[in-house]
This record gives structure tokens, C-alpha cells and sequence, in this order.
């Protein structure tokens, strides 16, 4: 508050003392601050009540019950006397009552600034002494001073991880150009090594990840056998976008126990599924979109892959991912046929970043064991 001026501060907030009468100010009378008394309860959080025969304003609230009498220098705090020299009086009909007195009654701050005139009650370390000319002109004036403007800072963004990723250059048969981020063959590592696949900690992981003996060298092998849905995830270290090849060697294992199954996902960063293969024992393999990986969201509109495609053996998978058209080709062969899957539409997948083994338990315990070996994840050179 600022002597002679009808607004003060609340908070951060420049409000009128008395939004009825701008003449209600904090005035000085004997070298005492006085101030109206229901501004300052109000703000102070404290009920007043004012009784007309005994002329007593009593301000109540935080613990403190504080009586003061009009023109009467006794006033008592939770019904101890005290005595002020300048009392509570009427002014511009409305009651003023000492600011030092009330304030301190309550355990208060009181501070004055006589080069501004300003009156400040409060916390101690809220006090802003170095402020005080502006806050008083912003009183004066009613209104905030212009602010200084800070320019909100730029969110950061999301370091592009793929752009400082190394990529070896691989022209494919059709002769198009393509940067392959990955190219893992698992053979640089010791049998038993977890890898990445082994970092899904979901209450459905498969019990055994790690890298394995297979028949033509080192596997990424996942199996488990139990009740349940199982799952493994690998998130790629960014999300790969434009055109995107995926290429891996895939034995499927055979998922037995009842209608159990198992699938290959692939999906965004959002989890959302693009392509999908599934295999059931004794049925052809088949393939989908559209689901969403690690929350159930599981892939209905099945086909299958061709015909034959039904053994517990190894099939080359190549899925090419346009996210900007939003369409899949993709071709499996298991080295003596090859099928096609051209333009599999998928509607909510942005990237490429994640991808799942998961086995489904239809009815039954399922058993199942499955290897990924020689993957390679790239996208369209320019
Ligand atoms: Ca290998």
C-alpha cells in the first residue's frame, strides 16, 4: 500500500482499497500509519465484526483475536491488554485502524519506505525493498508498469539422434539406395549376452532373452513357456521416418499349447503397429496391421502370407514402410518360395521405433521359442 493512494498490492495483484469509495486510503496521522480495517483484515485473512454500542472493531482469524475500541488507545490481542498511542478512528466514514499495531498483532512484517511512501506487510523474505519506487508508481497509476518482456524460450527439441547415427550405404536388387542404420548379425557377442530386447521390464516379459547358439551361428532368441501373454520389445534408439527397410531372419518356432500364437510387431513411436506376422502351429503364417504394440491392442483383419507357409523354419522378412503414403510391401521367403504383400495399408503409425515378440496365449500354457537373427533397418536414401 502507498499513503494517500487507494490501490495496493494483494499478492501480485493491484486492487482498490475500497472499490466503493477511492477516498479510503492509507493516511498518517501522528506520524502513524493508519489503514481501513476491512482491507487490511481481508487481505490478512481475518473475519471483523464491529459492535456499535461498546464502538469495538474486533478482527478474528489465524489464531489471533484482536479488540480495539474507536478513540481508545487500550486494545487487547486474545484478551490481553496493550496500549497504542495513535487509536482507531473513522475517516471518510470508514473505520482506520494502526497498521503497525494490527500487523504486529498477528506476526506480521511491517516495512516503510518514506522515500516512496510505501507500506508493506507481509512475510519477511517477500519484502522487495529494491522494488519499492516502482511498486509505488504502479499504485499510483492503478495498474502494472509495463512488464519486461522475457522471450519464452524455444522448447528443446528432441536431439534428431538418427542424424548424427552411423549408416553404411546398401543398393538393394531393384537398385534403389538405402542407409542402413542397423545391421546386426549377434556374433560379437557372448551366448547368454542380454541385449536390448531384454530391457522391456512389462509384467508380460519373456522369461529367457538372450542372445543364443543357433544353426548357423548367433541368434537373438526369446522363449518361455508358462501362462499368459508374454512379450519382448526393442526400441530403436530414434524414430526413422520417409521410406523405411526392414530386413531380418526370422525362425518362427513353433507356439504350441492349445490356439497359443506367436507375432513379429512392428510399430511407431506411439506404439502404434504397421506390419505384423503371426504363426500358429501347423497354420500358415499371416500378416496384419494396424494394432498397437505392449497394450493389447492386437491385430484383427489376418491373411495369409501364401500358401505353405506353414513350417517351423527360418523365413527372410524384408518390409519396406512408406509412412507418408502410409502403405507396407513387404516379401517372405524361406529360401525356396517367396511371397509378396503389396501396399498393406496402416492407418495410425508415424515411424519406425519399436519392435515386439510376443507370444498369445489362447487357451492353455503355451510354449514357445523364436530367434531374429541378421537384422538390418534402414531408410530411403535420398
Ligand atoms: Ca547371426
Amino acid at each position: 500500500m502507498a499513503v494517500d493512494c487507494a490501490n495496493a498490492y494483494v499478492g501480485n495483484n493491484i486492487v482498490q482499497i475500497d472499490t466503493e469509495n477511492s477516498d479510503v486510503t492509507p493516511i498518517i496521522v501522528d506520524d502513524r500509519t493508519l489503514v481501513p480495517v476491512r482491507f487490511i483484515a481481508e487481505s490478512l485473512g481475518m473475519d471483523v465484526g464491529y459492535n456499535d454500542s461498546t464502538r469495538t472493531v474486533t478482527l478474528s482469524g489465524n489464531g489471533y483475536k484482536v479488540n480495539m475500541t474507536l478513540d481508545k488507545s487500550e486494545y487487547t490481542i486474545n484478551d490481553i491488554p496493550f496500549e497504542m498511542d495513535v487509536p482507531a478512528q473513522v475517516v471518510n466514514d470508514r473505520m482506520l485502524i494502526p497498521l503497525r499495531v494490527i500487523a504486529e498483532s498477528i506476526g506480521k512484517k511491517v516495512e516503510w519506505d518514506a522515500d516512496n511512501r510505501l507500506i508493506y506487510i507481509g512475510s519477511v523474505q517477500f519484502y522487495d525493498k529494491a522494488n519499492a519506487a516502482k511498486y509505488a508508481a504502479a499504485l499510483k497509476n492503478g495498474k502494472e508498469e509495463d512488464q519486461e518482456i522475457i522471450e519464452t524460450p524455444v522448447p528443446t527439441e528432441e536431439p534428431d539422434l538418427l542424424a548424427t547415427a552411423d549408416y553404411t550405404e546398401y543398393t538393394d536388387s531393384n537398385n534403389v539406395a538405402w542407409k542402413m542404420y542397423i545391421n546386426e548379425d549377434y556374433e560379437k557377442y557372448n551366448i547368454g549376452d542380454k541385449l536390448e530386447w531384454a530391457g522391456t521390464k512389462k509384467p508380460g516379459e519373456l522369461a529367457n532373452i538372450a542372445v543364443a547358439q543357433g544353426t548357423n551361428g548367433k541368434v537373438m532368441h526369446f522363449e518361455d513357456s508358462t501362462k499368459g501373454n508374454r512379450n519382448a520389445i526393442y526400441n530403436l534408439p530414434y524414430k526413422m521416418n520417409g521410406t523405411v527397410r526392414i530386413e531380418l531372419d526370422w525362425k518362427v518356432g513353433e507356439c504350441t499349447g492349445g490356439q497359443s500364437y506367436g507375432e513379429l510387431r512392428f510399430a511407431d513411436s506411439s506404439k502404434n503397429t504397421f506390419f505384423a506376422l503371426k504363426t500358429q502351429k501347423g497354420a500358415e503364417l499371416q500378416y496384419s496391421a494396424n494394432g498397437g504394440i505392449a497394450n493389447g491392442l492386437l491385430e484383427t483383419d489376418w491373411k495369409d502370407v501364401g500358401t505353405g507357409f506353414n513350417k517351423d523354419t527360418v523365413y527372410n522378412v524384408v518390409i519396406e514402410a512408406d509412412f507418408d503414403k502410409k502403405v507396407c510391401n513387404a516379401t517372405i521367403s524361406d529360401g525356396s518360395k517367396k511371397a509378396k504383400i503389396i501396399d498393406l495399408p496402416f492407418e495410425n503409425a508415424t515411424d519406425f521405433n519399436a519392435m515386439e515378440v510376443l507370444a498369445v496365449r489362447v487357451e492353455k500354457n503355451f510354449t514357445w521359442a523364436t530367434d531374429i537373427d541378421n537384422m538390418k533397418v534402414g531408410i530411403k536414401a535420398n
